[in-house]
């Protein structure tokens, strides 16, 4: 049977950071780019968007870009004919004219709900759940990203992996990167470590171990983890500048394109990461990381951290899983000391986690990736509904 060829709504309500919009625009490119469908891309905070997208113009309601027509969502909302499939990433309620607008369509469009990762065990079976709507007659289908055959699979670009092996094989490539990142000649010398996280108490004291220990080139992300490390240094530290510490060099990024945040993953030999799509990124980048998770109330994502370091550290040896997940814990949970106390053993066993790191990422390379999955489920209920 051919293809069936379908068209997105994606609605995107940005809540804060970078987490919402980051997932939204990729999956908008990729259906755009690799699928050659139409997409129309709802967000509600454009200058959010114009941070991690430099090309946007926040001050324009509605514009294309890269195949996906961009368009503000506000109120009032315009009378439009809703697209085949709807996708509402995280919860984020979609208008209710658009919904009518749904539910007057024969057939109406495929409605769901793009969720949180998580790999916890219960996300296999609630995946691809439907529900009734109260009122109208519509199914709102719970689709989860994860790790697992059973759920949607993660974001992964068709041409990413072998883009990445191209640029880890080639030492010419990386440099010419590095150098216009300004990185100058001995800098690219120096262990490299790229630094995404929340605020954290921890990393301080970190900060401080590295400056006495080995030579160490930390390249920190614009926001957060700039703004901490411009405390700790007790002086600006604004984007571009090269701040020397003791062993420690510190390099304060300017917010990278989307693409450019890929290649700094594969440059460097460990990463720093937070929240869900940077943290997916460091997955396809094959290097040993760190992941700092999205912080919730109860300490639920506590929950959340155990259930991935259980799959992750699976085939590690019982002393190279003690100390991922030593400090990984660690680092989640505010313990400085045993950060500092883990990071030595940690950084030696850089090679041995890099193998790691990349059977993890061939091994998750395996499942279709999460837009294939969104484009299969979404074609199988649109035939389901004739
Ligand atoms: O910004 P985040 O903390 O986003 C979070 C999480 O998604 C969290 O689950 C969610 O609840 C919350 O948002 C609302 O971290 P995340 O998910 O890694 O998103 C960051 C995005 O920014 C990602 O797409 C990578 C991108 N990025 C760049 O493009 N350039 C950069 O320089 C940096 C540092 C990040």
């Amino acid at each position: 049977m051919p293809a069936m060829r379908l068209s997105w709504d994606i609605f995107c309500s940005v809540i804060d950071n970078f987490g919402d919009i980051g997932v939204c625009w990729r999956l908008a490119r990729q259906l755009a780019d690799e699928r050659a469908e139409p997409v129309r891309l709802w967000v509600d905070d454009l200058a959010a968007f114009a941070q991690l997208e430099r090309r946007l113009d926040a001050t324009r309601d509605e514009q294309d870009l890269d195949g996906v027509y961009i368009q503000r969502w506000q109120a009032p909302f315009p009378a439009v004919q809703p697209q085949a499939v709807v996708i509402e990433a995280f919860a984020c309620n979609p208008p209710a004219d658009f919904l009518a607008a749904m539910a007057a369509q024969r057939p109406p469009p495929v409605w769901i709900n793009l969720e949180y990762l998580s790999a916890e065990a219960w996300v296999e079976g609630c995946h691809a759940l439907g529900s009734r709507h109260p009122r109208l007659p519509l199914t709102h289908h719970f689709f989860f990203p994860g790790f697992t055959a059973k759920t949607g699979g993660l974001l992964r670009e068709a041409d990413l992996l072998a883009a990445r092996d191209v640029f880890q094989t080639h030492q010419g490539a990386q440099q010419q990167w590095l150098s216009a990142l300004g990185l100058d000649a001995q800098e690219q010398t120096l262990p490299r470590v790229s630094l995404f996280c929340y605020d954290n108490p921890v990393l301080a004291e970190l900060l401080a171990h590295w400056s006495r220990a080995q030579p160490l080139c930390l390249l920190v992300a614009d926001g957060k983890p700039r703004r901490a490390v411009a405390e700790w240094l007790g002086e600006d530290f604004p984007p571009g500048s090269h701040v020397q510490r003791g062993q420690l060099r510190l390099i304060a990024l300017p917010f990278l394109p989307q693409s450019d945040y890929d290649r700094l993953l594969w440059s460097c030999q460990l990463n720093f990461v937070r929240g869900e799509d940077s943290f997916v990124r460091a997955q396809w980048a094959a290097r040993p990381m760190v992941w700092h998770i999205y912080p919730q109330e109860e300490d639920a994502h506590l929950i959340k951290l155990d259930a991935f370091l259980a799959r992750y550290t699976e085939g590690l040896s019982t002393a190279d899983e003690a100390l991922v997940q030593g400090f990984w814990q660690a680092w989640n949970r505010g313990d400085g000391e045993a950060c500092v106390r883990g990071w030595p053993a940690l950084w030696q066993a850089q090679a041995r986690l890099a193998e790691h790191a990349r059977r993890w990422s061939d091994e998750l390379a395996q499942a279709p990736d999460l837009m294939q999955a969104l484009a299969a489920f979404a074609s199988e209920k649109r035939q389901a509904a004739g």
